[in-house]
Parts: structure tokens; sequence; C-alpha cells
């Protein structure tokens, strides 16, 4: 029994420790915090580590974390690193009752880690970043020096310290001032982040969207098949995947938006706002994005209704010309507000596809998460060579001279999208009756048309499925197939053939580098 109660007195001992530990981090959090709401909403110590670690994450785990977690993947990471600083945070605090320097020092410490991760962050916007976690930083290690003095040992006969040997309700004392006082300038620094949003919103708010001088073609009656589970043929915006890098989503002020494009060729170089785009004549379009991350099977797909600027005239105004006739930039690198930067090739977007610069999705100005007030979109690309969210500069340069965010991540320079089917129901281990089951999806092959959908129950002969009416060569068409099932375990696989004759390749490949190939499969068993 004696291990038991030197572990016990161990463990109370270092709980005064580990609590100041505990305070803080959270002091150090809470200030970076207000500092962040003064200087740079985004700056935060939490996100800025955050955005480090995915920038260096290698693709493969960051393929694993987004088919793990899907859109909660940020809110994970989120929550791990706060996890590892509590941790860590605990030991220092703990180690800081006897060896008070070391503990400030290791609090100190991971303030200018948090300051190096925010100046090499893509859109560090200079010294002024490494504020919030340097503030922090220090403020926490003031706070450990201070609760750590209080919870050390004290000579015999400090008051209410009974056998301990300290002053407990001294040191309480001090933590719940502590845990007070952080509070208080965490709730005003989020205070200030949410104001700082305040004017983007009331932008978006007023933004009234023109007409289009050139309106989509309706679209066909039986454009959408009427089978559950099949997913609607315009994906609502809330429904709509998200993927970016982003921990705190953009807010961009549109009033004081503006849009740069220059660099090699452009012999006009302008800067844009917000009105003189709504004031051009607008196309809308029906426009499926994609993304490379995509599995064979998986979500990150959606079809909407787009409204926006053609931006091959834009770049003719500028003085652009694509390679094919003469021009010397062969690559378009889109850049936003958040520093991300994708790169498309400039003969794609001036090819005479509906390459845009979208203002609005569905009907309404782009929600802040799909890239207020202004986003690129280029038909038949994967979303992170083309689909730049809270764009604000675009520069004409060659696929030789610059390596945008995800190419220097091990993702290709160049990415059509492939052709793919994906059966929505039944879904995976669905468990239908026998008799007429209805399979469906949808499929693509945007800029080439979907031509023909093929199923297949196990080994079974290729049966050709009902297609929807085409929309358009750039949007998703549904499919369905009539199933007369019979009892028993089945897998039904489907295929695609797209607009140029060529069959969706049973070869598989993952996503990384140029997105993922192969046939889907389900399996079912019919009771
Ligand atoms: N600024 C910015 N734009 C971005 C990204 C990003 O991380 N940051 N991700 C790209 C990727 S990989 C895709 S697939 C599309 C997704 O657009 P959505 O989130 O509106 O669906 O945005 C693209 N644009
Ligand atoms: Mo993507």
């Amino acid at each position: 029994m004696a291990g038991v109660t030197t572990f016990r007195s161990t463990l109370s001992r270092a709980a005064p420790g580990a609590l100041a530990g505990l305070l803080a981090a959270f002091t150090a959090l809470a200030l970076a915090e207000l500092v962040a709401g003064l200087v740079r909403p985004t700056a935060g110590p939490v996100t800025v580590v955050g955005g480090a670690v995915i920038d260096r994450t290698p693709a493969a785990v960051k393929d694993f974390a987004i088919r793990t977690f899907g859109e909660d993947d940020k809110a994970v990471l989120q929550l791990g690193i706060l996890v590892v600083l509590a941790f860590i945070a605990m030991g220092l605090g703990v180690l800081s009752l006897r060896h008070r320097r070391a503990g400030g020092a290791g609090v100190l410490l991971f303030g200018i880690v948090g300051a190096f991760a925010a100046l090499t962050r893509p859109d560090s916007a200079g010294v002024g970043d490494a504020l919030p976690s340097v503030a922090g930083g220090v403020a926490g290690a003031l706070v450990l020096w201070f609760l750590a003095s209080k919870a050390a040992r004290q000579p015999a006969g400090g008051e209410g310290g009974g056998g301990a040997g300290w002053n407990r309700r001294g040191f309480l004392t001090a933590a719940a001032a502590t845990a007070v006082a952080a509070t208080a300038s965490g709730a005003l620094g989020q205070f200030l982040v949410d104001r700082k949003g305040q004017g983007a919103v009331a932008s978006r708010d007023a933004l009234v969207l023109p007409e289009p001088a050139s309106p989509a073609t309706a679209v066909p009656a039986g454009a959408e098949l009427k089978v559950p589970g099949i997913s609607p043929f315009t994906t609502p915006n809330r429904d709509f995947y998200r993927v970016d890098t982003a921990l705190v989503v953009p807010r961009v002020d549109a009033g004081t938006w503006r849009l740069r494009i220059h660099g090699k060729g452009v012999t006009r170089p302008r800067t844009h706002t917000l009105d003189q785009l709504l004031a051009r004549p607008l196309i809308e379009r029906d426009i499926t994005l994609t993304c490379v991350s995509n599995e064979v099977g998986g979500p990150y797909i959606g079809n909407a209704r787009w409204l926006g600027v053609p931006l091959a005239e834009l770049l003719r105004e500028a003085g652009v010309r694509p390679p094919s006739r003469g021009g010397k930039a062969d690559q378009l690198v889109a850049r936003s507000v958040d520093g991300m930067t994708l790169g498309s090739p400039v003969e794609d977007v001036m090819d005479g596809r509906d390459a845009m610069l979208a203002v609005g999705m569905n009907g309404e100005p782009l929600p802040f998460d799909h890239g207020f007030p202004v986003r690129m979109l280029v038909p038949g690309l994967y979303g992170y060579v083309s689909a730049c969210k809270w764009i604000t500069d675009l520069e004409l340069t060659t696929f030789d001279a610059y390596d945008p965010y995800w190419v220097k991540r091990s993702w290709a320079r160049r990415a059509p999208i492939k052709t793919q089917a994906r059966i929505d129901t039944p879904k995976p281990f669905a468990r239908p009756a026998a008799g007429a089951v209805t399979v469906g999806g949808v499929a693509w092959a945007q800029r080439r048309g979907i031509t023909r959908v093929e199923v297949r129950v196990d080994d079974g002969r290729w049966q050709d499925a009902d297609l929807a009416v085409q929309d358009t060569v750039d949007t998703w068409r549904p499919w369905s197939y009539r199933w007369n099932a019979t009892p028993g375990g089945h897998t039904l696989t489907v295929r695609a053939t797209d607009g140029a004759g060529r069959v969706q390749t049973e070869e598989r490949a993952r996503t990384v580098p140029d997105g993922a190939s192969g046939w889907h499969s389900v399996f079912v068993t019919v009771s």
C-alpha cells in the first residue's frame, strides 16, 4: 500500500502545478486572441499553427484526414492542437514547481513557435502577425511564474496550509483571478474578431446581383431523375461540399475588395473593383465542380448555377493572348486573400469555355465559405487548379517559372477532370428487398459530357442505364437502372462513357497526383 500512498501524494503535489500550467496556456491563448482581434483575426496562434501544420502535411496524410474526418478535418486538427498543448502545459506547470525559470521559458518557447508559424504562412502580412503569439507567450510565462510561486512549498506556518506546507487559499484565489481575467480578454478578442467581420457581412447583405446578359438555358425537364436517394441536379448552397485550407473563413468586405491583373504578356495591367465587374455583361451557367481529392464514389462534387464575369474577355482586355496565339504566358496563377495560389492553363481559360469570375451561386451572392465576393471557375478542371475562392490577384506566368501551393505539395501541374460515375443509391451494405430495385447516381466528364452509363451486377454483362436529359457538357448527368434483385449478396458496379467516346477506365488510381480513377462498386444484401 505504500506505493499507492506515495503515488497519491505525488499526484496531490503535482495537481497545483498542472492547474497552473493549464491556466498559463489558457491565458496565453486568450491574450493572443485579444491581440489577434486588434491586429488580424487570422493571426491567432491556433489558427497559424494549424495552418502551418496543413502547409507541411504530406499529400497522403492530408488525403487520409479528408477521407477519415471529411469536412470536420479542420475541427479535428484544432482540437488535436489544443489537446497536445494542454498536456505540454500541464507538464510545464509541474516542472515549474521545482524549476520556475524552466517552466516559464517553456511557455515562452511555444509563443516563439507560434510566431514562427505566423510568419511562414503564405498569407503572412509581416511581423505584425507574430504579435499575438509573442504577447500570448509572454503573458503565459508570467502567469506560470506567478502561480508557480504561489503553489510552491512555503516555509511552515502559512495560513490554511494544513499539512501540505503551501498556501492553498492564496494559490486558489490567484488561479481564479487568472481564469477570470483570461476569459475576459478572450471574450473581448472574440468580440473584436466578430466586429471585423461585420463589414463584410453587411456588404454581402447589401449586394444585389445584376441580371445576366447571357442567362443559363433552362434546366431541361428531364435533367433530374425522380429516384429517391439520387443527388438533386442542383446542389443547394448549404449542401455544397467545401474544400480549402482556411481555418478561419476569410470575410472580405466587398467595398474594399480589389482584383489585380498583371504579369507576363499583360500590356494593360488593371485593378478592378467589384462594382466595375458587376457593371460588365455577366454570364450565368450551370457548372459541376469537382475536387481532385474525391475518391471513386466520393462526395466532393456539386453542381450549381453560377453568375459571373467571362474571364477570357478580362484577360484579352489586359492584352493577354493564349499560347496558341503567340502568348508568352501559359499559366494563370490566381491568388486569394489567404495566400492560396492555384494555377490554370491560359489556353484552357481562353479556349471558349465558360471560365468565369463568379459572384453568384444559385441565385445569391457567393456564401463566405465558397469565396465571397469573387471566385474563379474553369469548367473541366479540378478545383485546385482553377476554382480560387476569395480571389484577389491574377498573375500571368509560365508553368516553368512558378509552382502554386498544391503543386509544391506533390499534386500535378495540370489536372483535367476524369470521367467518373457514382452510385448514389442503394447505399453500401443496404438490404433491399428482392424484386425491382432502382439503382441510380450521377456521372460526369466536364467539357466532354456523358453519353452512356452501364451497370453490372456481380460478374454479369454490362447493362445500359437510363440517362437523364443532358443539361450541358459541363454538368453531371443523373442515371438510373431498374434491377431485378435476387436474394443474396451482390456487387453493383457502374462505369460511364464520355462525349469523346472514352469508356471510364477500370484502372485504379489514387487521388494524388491528378485525381482518382477506377469503377465505383457497392455491395448490397438482398433479402
Ligand atoms: N482560397 C482558396 N481557394 C480554393 C481552395 C483553397 O484551399 N483556398 N481550395 C480549392 C479546391 S481544392 C477546391 S476542390 C475548390 C472547392 O470549392 P468549394 O469549397 O466552393 O466547393 O476550391 C478551390 N479554391
Ligand atoms: Mo480540391
